[in-house]
């Protein structure tokens, strides 16, 4: 399923007339358009490749139709949402679930679809078929020596395969931890993690990064050994300048001012970059700005202050990527409003009036610092990041057109409505 150039532009001119009406509006109240366009041009989130299926919860799974069946499809899923929304350049495998046949064929689609492999995914959470040995009581944690080796030896496994991709950086998230109190020397189980990192690290080549990923809690539910931002800042700082800690939305206590973490690790160029999701109790993985979307603001506000302090460049610098699941939606809707709600509220952060701002900070004037957050985060720039799009060759009104050109349909007759995508 490939989208055709022109019916985007079809698409595009249906809507014009009513674009620019806004458009021109827009412009006239904001002061500097063309910049925050071109940013956003340049702005790219990466999809997982698991983002493409039908998610399921422990209680069920609804199968969707259409469904991508391998990897080559899930990819060229990405490539319809990079074609309507110009933000989805990316794909972030896992393995053992995407593990390419043929290294040269796949690369040749992915630039054929104009994507490109963001990092690589590793999985220590659940046991594959005919593995060896077991990480019911952990990974890299576990106290038998054998299996913390399985389990380095997989992430060097995964980096081979994003070698071989041009992928440049290895996602470690571990379910390790305790369900019960006394299950586990706290102690003991940190430093088997660390050394396992460490070898892992070892393996990195030079120019690739690790992000180790944190989560509170879930699978397990009386301790996580990469439990919150400071034990992943522990393990980063150890093990060197190759390694970062990611922040995934979802993966924090409740009301955890996600916000101020992640000023912080930017200050400590340790931030790795994005899983983004929404979530209204636990790591719910809803989409992204559903729930609460001035969270969201409040992060890339931080994100924009953060990465121009230190020169950095938003497109390239930091990894981003969707962590989301969808259980009751089309994939691919749900992860275009995703990107919707990314690009929002990164053009609202590029709109705040750092100057005014920080004179209200230095002066203690909180009202006025208050109005200034609010009041840009209640400017409608849709039409800023429709307008990006536009300029881009993608469509104004990605899901519009998904519907009216009936692209699940299409994607149901090509691939029948029993395909289950591999990994969920
Ligand atoms: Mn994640």
């Amino acid at each position: 399923m490939r989208i055709d150039k022109q019916q985007i532009d079809q698409h595009n001119t249906d809507l014009q007339k009513v674009h620019q009406k806004r458009f021109d509006f827009a412009k006239s109240e904001i002061t500097n358009p063309e910049s925050i366009i071109q940013k956003l041009i340049d702005f790219n989130v990466a999809i997982p490749s698991w983002a493409l299926g039908t998610g399921g919860t422990r209680f069920a799974r609804f199968s969707g139709a259409g469904e991508p069946g391998n990897l080559e499809q899930k990819m060229e899923d990405i490539a319809v949402l990079h074609a309507l929304n110009n933000s989805s350049g990316a794909i972030s495998l896992h393995i053992p679930w995407d593990i390419p046949s043929n290294y040269t064929a796949i690369k040749k689609l992915a630039t054929d679809l104009n994507l490109k492999f963001d990092a690589m995914n590793s999985n220590t959470f659940q046991d594959q078929k005919g593995q060896a040995l077991s990480y019911k009581f952990g990974s890299l944690q576990n106290t038998n020596k054998a299996i913390r080796k399985q389990a380095i030896e997989h992430n060097i496994e995964v980096i081979k395969h994003g070698i071989e991709l041009g992928s440049k950086a290895l996602t470690v998230w571990l379910s390790d931890g305790s369900c019960f109190p006394g299950q586990l020397n706290f102690r003991k189980a940190f430093q088997n993690t660390l050394e396992g990192l460490q070898e892992i690290y070892a393996a990195l080549p030079s120019d690739w990064k690790v992000f180790v990923e944190y989560k509170a809690f879930e699978p397990n539910f009386y301790s996580m050994t990469v439990g919150d931002w400071g034990q992943s800042l522990l393990y980063a700082n150890k093990l060197g300048p190759k390694a970062f800690t990611l922040v995934d939305l979802g993966h924090h206590l409740p009301n955890a001012n996600i916000e101020q973490i992640v000023a912080l690790l930017l200050m400590e160029k340790k931030l790795a970059g994005f899983h983004f999701n929404d979530s209204k109790y636990g790591d719910d993985d809803l989409t992204v700005g559903s729930i609460k979307p001035y969270q969201l603001f409040l992060i890339f506000n931080e994100l924009v202050e953060g990465m121009d302090a230190r020169g950095m460049n938003h497109a390239t610098d930091l990894g981003w990527m969707i962590d989301a699941s969808h259980n009751i939606k089309d994939p691919l809707e749900d992860l275009l409003q995703s990107i919707e709600a990314i690009m929002i509220s990164y053009a609202q952060a590029l709109l705040v009036d750092r100057t005014s701002l920080n004179k209200a900070q230095e002066n203690n004037d909180v009202v006025a610092a208050q109005e200034i957050l609010q009041s840009t985060f209640r400017t409608d720039v849709r039409v800023i990041v429709a307008e990006a799009r536009l300029r881009a060759g993608a469509a104004l009104d990605p899901i519009a057109y998904y519907r009216n050109n009936k692209i699940r349909e299409s994607l149901i007759k090509e691939r029948g409505v029993n395909n289950i995508t591999t990994g969920l």
